[in-house]
């Protein structure tokens, strides 16, 4: 399987984040790239390559104008105000207020945030953007006849909505990439959501839409971020009404509720019949993830990715969450591997 990788995913390194009523250092680093990719070395998994660059108009296909152009130029804007410091959100559009687009950048953070998870730093529009080419050149790949590729993208993006960053998420890399599939002539794209936490912002993208489908695993929204999407009756609305899966599970889940849930998953994309499949490959689930309250083990992720090349669809994975540095590399390349070996 090919490798697809830039280290432009460098220029993203946010300071910190609020966790339990302190700052600590952003659990979202650039470590969490270079531990995959050695593994994806060490283990041989095939070529690494470069992301070719496919410019601004498959990323607008999936974002509003305004927020691209607003992630892209807000650095330059705080700068300009004198500051080298992360520029982080403080202020939202919840019930009671309106939402209308203030002029000013701290109004404006607010407006195209849902949370203070997603620090912007001096590199973080090249990072982004560049995270999304990789996720379109992995697509390249599947268009190409491959039948798997790996988008090692960071920054990640599930969490990212139309017009929306947080959750450590500024460029929905998986929307992105599967509305590419549809623009090159695909007629049904299935996403697998296996990320820890539940992706509400391919969700929101996708939600009235039956030319993609939606699957996802993920902690419950009752106790688990991100809180505000994500329930089982969430199940698509207009012409995509039936085309979103979710599978919300309770804390301390392992192998046994959680591969019972792939199951499902799995045989709902099975008869969706998609011409292409789209992974959100979170490896957060893992037991000693530190901000997640379930309990894979690594052999756990063959297992998935050998159930993954099952549905024998072409398959593209796309990196999204995972925490626990150490064991990053082994439980995401054990999905590819387990994949490739089934
Ligand atoms: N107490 C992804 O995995 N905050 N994003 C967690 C923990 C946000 C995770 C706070 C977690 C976002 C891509
Ligand atoms: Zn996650």
């Amino acid at each position: 399987m090919l490798t697809i990788y830039s280290d432009d995913h460098r220029l993203h390194h946010g300071r910190c984040e609020l966790i339990d009523g302190e700052l600590k250092p952003c659990f979202e680093m650039p470590a969490r790239a270079d531990h995959v990719l050695q593994r994806v070395k060490d283990q041989r998994l095939g070529e690494v390559h470069a992301p070719q660059d496919f410019g601004r108009a498959p990323i607008a296909r999936i974002h509003a104008a305004g927020y691209l152009a607003f992630l892209e130029s807000a650095w330059s804007r705080w700068a300009a105000q004198g500051h080298s410091n992360d520029l982080l959100p403080y202020t939202w559009p919840a019930r009671t207020l309106r939402s209308v687009c203030p002029d000013t950048l701290h109004g404006q953070l607010g407006y195209y945030s849902f949370d203070a998870g997603a620090p912007i730093t001096a590199g973080t529009w090249q990072a982004v953007y560049s995270s999304a080419q990789v996720a379109l050149s992995g697509q390249q790949l599947i268009a190409g006849g491959a039948r798997s590729a790996f988008a090692l993208c960071r920054p990640p993006g599930h969490h990212a909505a139309a017009d929306l960053m947080g959750g450590y998420c500024y460029l929905n890399n998986a929307a992105i990439a599967a509305q590419a599939c549809l623009d090159q002539g695909a007629t049904r794209v299935a996403i697998l959501d296996v990320d820890y936490h539940h992706g509400n912002g391919t969700q929101s993208i996708f939600y009235d839409r039956a030319d993609v489908l939606f699957t996802s695993i993920h902690g419950d929204p009752k106790f688990e971020f991100p809180f505000f999407l994500g329930h089982a009756d969430e199940t698509g609305a207009g012409a995509g009404a039936g085309y979103n899966l979710n599978l919300p599970l309770a804390a301390g889940s392992a192998w046994d509720v959680w591969g019972a849930a792939l199951d499902s998953a799995c045989q709902r994309i099975a008869a969706y019949a998609p011409d292409v499949l789209v992974v959100s490959l979170g490896v957060d689930t893992f037991k000693e993830d530190p901000i997640s309250q379930f309990k894979l083990d690594s052999p756990d992720y063959l297992r998935m990715g050998a159930r993954i090349a099952r549905l024998g669809k072409p398959t593209l994975f796309v990196m999204e969450g995972g925490y626990a540095v150490a064991e990053i590399g082994i439980n995401a390349v054990n999905v590819l591997e387990g994949f490739e070996g089934a």
